[in-house]
């Protein structure tokens, strides 16, 4: 590859996983030249690290994955009704050949940073090979949970074993055959990954610091005739889920906890906890909005891992306590609390037995009580959202950089774009339903913004297009507000939709929880009335 012209496109994208593989086949569609750069040795982004035993997308196969065309939704053959990592990553790479979507995009190359140049109105993009793009348009399809947090765990520097985080997995695997392994993290990865652990290793000590509500994937392979039907009737399937706000069909029961009687309401927790994964918090529809709803269905989790965990102590530890059921993220898995019924997997709860720090052989607790591993395994989290915008140098007009535009939190207009920063669009991150909502519905609409926005500019003589701050305080604010209508903000202490999880990182409420269909409405209302909030410059 030569490094030293620079490569002049209408649009650089950045990363190529979900979004920025969508973003490539649809410029190309629409005329635009392009380039993706990925850090990654193979796209698929989030699915390309993301590799620790047990990952899989807690989001059905057949509503996870692009619509965009015809003849791939009917080709492609999913086994499972969650896609695993390795089927994700399949499927990514397949996107990338069957499109031929790899002859514009350069892996194992990093942007390091992108300058918005006043004089000639572009993007001047620079790699960690040493590539310069001079693009029209920066589309920002960086994921929201690419850059893993800093390791906050006392004394972990001394520890001389080694350390494998979930975030960047060694490809060819780990083997834990035998080894006395340490766990921490108990957030949606560490609850797939542990199980998958505590089946190899010698000894399991899982170091849990909040536990949350975990229920049940109930993961199967898919029916041969369920897969038909789909298939037959996908193009509907897909309109459907394009109205509905989580953008994937839930089957969200209408009625209220406490309009109906006792029993009907225990035998519809029983029902969706049987029947597993996320439509479990479609149960009733006041549970992220009533406190008292709330409360049914936290209790009826904590009564299945009393039922569950047959050690008291480890169920009593295990249970969540202090916030909604729902209000940080909720966890899918598979054998969670089961695992904890293993001879070989001992739980410690850092509320109720202090870490003292990690040593050089293992950890020792305030207690004294000793421990030696032969490897640690992290599952810790994510710098989210904005993690992998402000590790890259990002500056527009006037050299401001994005880290100091966003030093009181992220702030955009629709989650589109940010003042200051003309003509760079951000892909399903903050502002806009990403995390909230079926990651690839909320790319989708993205995707199709941003082209259609494109278009309109090229059919219309703009060179630029900018949001306004008047319009990112007021989007700020909406999401903000939008949040406060439900349980959510009760449970935001520590939590990473809020930037919680990390000291010292600016607090804002990050994703958009009105849903898909209010947002599209609300995009559409925006560019109806002339891009309202958005400069557009000849
Ligand atoms: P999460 O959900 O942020 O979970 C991180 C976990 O790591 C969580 O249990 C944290 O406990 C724990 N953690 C973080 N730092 C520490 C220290 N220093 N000591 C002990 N425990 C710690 O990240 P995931 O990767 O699991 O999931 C991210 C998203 O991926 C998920 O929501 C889905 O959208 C897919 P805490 O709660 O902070 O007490």
């Amino acid at each position: 590859t030569d490094h030293s012209t620079p490569i002049e496109v209408d649009a650089v994208v950045v990363g190529a996983g979900f979004s920025g593989l969508h973003l490539l086949w649809k410029l190309r569609k629409h005329g635009y030249t392009t380039i993706a750069f990925d850090k990654g040795k193979e796209v698929g982004g989030t699915w390309h690290w993301n590799r620790y035993p047990g990952a899989r997308c807690d989001v059905d196969s057949h509503d996870y994955s692009f619509g965009f065309d015809e003849e791939l939704e009917q080709d492609w053959e999913w086994t499972e009704r969650y896609p695993s990592q390795p089927e994700l990553q399949a499927y990514l790479s397949h996107v990338a050949d069957r499109f031929d979507l790899r002859r514009d995009i350069r892996l194992e190359t990093a942007v390091t940073e992108a300058h918005f140049d006043e004089n000639v109105q572009k993007w001047i993009v620079r790699t960690d090979s040493g590539d310069t793009c001079i693009a029209t348009f920066c589309l920002m399809a960086v994921g929201c949970l690419s850059v893993p947090k800093d390791v906050d765990v006392p004394g972990l520097e001394d520890y001389t074993g080694p350390i494998h985080r979930t975030s960047s997995w060694p490809e060819d695997g780990v083997d834990f055959s035998g080894l006395k392994v340490a766990a921490v993290g108990t957030g949606s990865s560490g609850v797939q990954a542990i199980p998958e652990i505590a089946k190899q290793a010698g000894r399991l000590t899982v170091l849990q610091r909040t536990a949350n509500f975990v229920i049940p994937a109930r993961n199967h392979e898919l029916d041969p005739a369920y897969v038909a039907d789909i298939k037959a009737n996908y193009r509907e399937r897909r309109r459907l889920s394009r109205s509905l706000p989580a953008g994937c069909i839930r089957d969200d029961n209408p009625k209220t906890a406490f309009e109906v009687s006792d029993e009907e309401r225990r035998a519809e927790f029983e029902k969706r906890w049987e029947g597993g994964g996320i439509a479990f918090l479609g149960a009733y529809s006041d549970l992220m909005v009533d406190q008292k709803a709330n409360d049914a269905v936290s209790d009826f989790i904590r009564a299945k891992i009393d039922e569950i965990v047959t050690d008291p102590d480890t169920a009593d530890s295990l249970k969540p306590y202090g916030y909604p059921m729902g209000a940080k993220r909720p966890v899918v898995g598979t054998d969670w609390y089961e695992t904890f019924n293993r001879d070989n997997v001992e739980l410690v709860d850092l509320r109720k037995r202090p870490l003292d720090r990690f040593t050089d052989k293992g950890m020792r607790l305030a207690d004294g009580t000793e421990y030696e591993f032969d490897a640690v395994v992290l599952a810790t989290g994510f710098d989210a959202f904005t993690g992998a915008f402000t590790s890259m140098d990002i500056r527009g007009r006037g050299g401001r950089t994005l880290t100091e535009a966003w030093s009181e939190g992220p702030k955009t207009h629709l989650g589109l774009g940010t003042a200051g920063f003309p003509n760079m669009f951000i892909i399903a991150n903050v502002g806009s339903p990403s995390v909230l909502a079926n990651m690839v519905t909320a790319i989708e609409q993205h995707v199709e913004w941003t082209i259609e926005t494109m278009d309109h500019m090229r059919d219309n003589g703009f060179t630029t297009i900018e949001a306004t701050e008047d319009a990112q305080e007021a989007w700020v604010h909406t999401v903000e507000e939008i949040a406060d209508t439900t349980l959510w903000p009760q449970g935001q202490s520590g939590s990473w939709y809020r930037g919680a999880n990390i000291d010292g990182k600016p607090q804002i409420f990050m994703p958009y929880a009105g849903g898909i269909v209010l947002y599209e409405e609300t995009w559409n209302e925006v560019r109806d009335a002339g891009y309202k909030g958005f400069v557009l410059r000849p």
